[in-house]
């Protein structure tokens, strides 16, 4: 039987964390995120519902409304789907392939079998919430087969899917022993969004490639202008949909917070910032070995400059992870121990998750942003630093391989592959706020237009008003 929701999102996670009161009863509460923020209006607006995973194995709470009317509709996963379809699969398999092989990905056919099953289950929750002729909106990586799935169980309905991470090359692609049944999973929608038209135009050559598909026109930014004519008579529409921040959702910082930070850090002349999930892919290793060479090179003066790296827990069960870590890490101590003194470190490093306010300060306090990523399907870091700097203060420095780049063309350009390069957009961006404030500021000024113009709703809204174009 059909459920009674015109409009699902359906993601890996649930927006909602587990909360324990103090009798110690556990309740669901909402975490809204931009993501949540971007999409909670039109989810209220349609009475929307929320498939996804709440977080925790083996539990799965009965379906509750958020504050905002918003059905949250949770599918349970076991340790062992959450070890083979989300560990493996999903992040030893598809993050490493579709991040250019930063690592090797891992293919192993226990865990392709239990990314099947997994996206079976979450296809069958939504095929039991959506109403008849709703649109589904699925995202991400964790998902690609679920489209094709829902298209064989709901004919009726109109499925959107997002992937949020880069779309390799087709010569990477075609490593992937199960390459076709993604391809046909991902055509299952009726319209396929990406952030970048270069992602656009690999899942074009490869569905010509793969699959013999008829391809016709090309990949356009926030329309469809490009599309797959599948063996069964449907055309699939194909675009690139740049996502962005929500400038409400950043917060504010508390009054004084800056001038507090600044001196803890002990009155650096410069603050160097780094925000990441601890994730190979974002080259903090690299950009520390860079800030040490400079370091070394007495190209910047331990006396004046700190960095401050937050680091956000991730995935911390798979090896790569814990490896990245540890470098990291390593890295952190040798550079403290070679240029701090004492009771002033040089590198201030946090491994952990900081409230949103707060890390609202940590923006607006950093002269220089670091956002170094060997790749990166967009980086909301990158955009949520300009967002705070509407005074046109500071400095990004970003790397090419980053989606953000695309739009974000006046930062402090580096390939984060070449430690030269990073030293260069470093020196650059330091000595700039020094000697050339005026064109500095002119930068971040241009940056900050191109992001308030372009924020997540704008993101929104023209994926599903193109979405709701497409021919069904
Ligand atoms: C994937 C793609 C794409 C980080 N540390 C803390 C914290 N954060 C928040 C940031 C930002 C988010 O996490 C990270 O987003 P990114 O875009 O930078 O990176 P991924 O997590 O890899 O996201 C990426 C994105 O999906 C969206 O499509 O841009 O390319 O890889 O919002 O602020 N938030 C809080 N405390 C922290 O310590 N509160």
């Amino acid at each position: 039987m059909n459920g009674d929701n015109s409009f699902v999102v359906v993601a890996n996670r649930l927006p909602v964390d587990l909360q324990t009161t103090p009798e110690g009863t556990r309740t669901w509460q909402p975490s809204p995120g931009g993501l949540v923020a971007a999409l909670s209006p039109v989810l209220e607006q349609h009475q929307g519902c929320w498939v996804g995973w709440p977080g925790i194995s083996d539990e799965a709470p009965e379906p509750f409304r958020t504050d905002d009317g918003v059905l949250l509709h949770p599918v349970r996963l076991t340790a062992a789907d959450f070890e083979s379809f989300y560990e493996g699969f999903s992040n030893a398999t598809l993050w490493p392939l579709y991040h250019d092989l930063i690592v090797p990905p891992a293919y192993q056919r226990q865990w392709w079998s239990a990314y099947r099953d997994v996206n079976l289950r979450f296809a069958t929750e939504v095929a039991t919430v959506a109403a008849e002729g709703a649109t589904v909106w699925v995202q991400d990586y964790q998902l690609q087969l679920l489209p094709g799935i829902l298209r064989q169980l709901r004919p009726d309905l109109r499925i959107g899917f997002f992937l949020h991470i880069p779309f390799p090359g087709a010569d990477l692609f075609r490593q992937l022993p199960w390459r076709e049944e993604i391809i046909r999973g991902l055509l299952g929608a009726d319209l396929i969004g990406f952030h970048l038209e270069s992602g656009a135009v690999n899942f074009l050559e490869l569905a010509r490639q793969t699959e013999g598909l008829e391809v016709t026109g090309t990949p356009t930014v926030r329309s469809v202008n490009a599309q797959v004519h599948t063996h069964d008579g449907r055309s699939v529409g194909v675009g690139a949909f740049p996502i962005s921040i929500d400038p409400v959702s950043l917060g504010t910082s508390a009054p004084g917070g800056v001038d507090k930070l600044r001196s803890r850090l002990g009155e650096p002349t410069t603050v160097i910032l780094g925000v990441d999930r601890l994730d190979y892919t974002k080259g903090i290793l690299q950009r520390l070995l860079a800030f040490e060479e400079l370091l070394e090179s007495a190209a910047l003066d331990p006396a004046e400059v700190v960095l401050l790296q937050v680091a956000t827990p991730s995935r911390e069960r798979i090896e790569q992870y814990r490896q990245a870590r540890s470098q990291v890490e390593e890295a952190v101590g040798r550079i403290n121990g070679r240029f701090g003194r004492m009771g002033q470190p040089v590198v201030h490093y946090l491994h952990q998750s900081l409230p949103k306010d707060q890390l609202r300060t940590y923006y607006e306090a950093a002269d220089v942003m670091l956002v170094t990523p060997f790749k990166d399907g967009m980086n909301l870091v990158a955009k949520e630093y300009v967002a705070c700097h509407e005074d046109g203060s500071g400095a990004l420095v970003l790397s090419e391989f980053a989606g953000a780049a695309v739009e974000l063309e006046q930062a402090n350009l580096c390939n984060p592959f070449d430690i030269e390069s990073i030293k260069r957009a470093i020196a650059t961006a330091v000595h700039g706020l020094a000697n050339s404030p005026e064109t500095m500021s002119e930068r971040m000024l241009m940056m900050h237009h191109q992001v308030s113009t372009h924020d997540v709703n704008l993101w929104a809204d023209s994926f599903l008003e193109s979405l709701a174009e497409t021919q069904s």
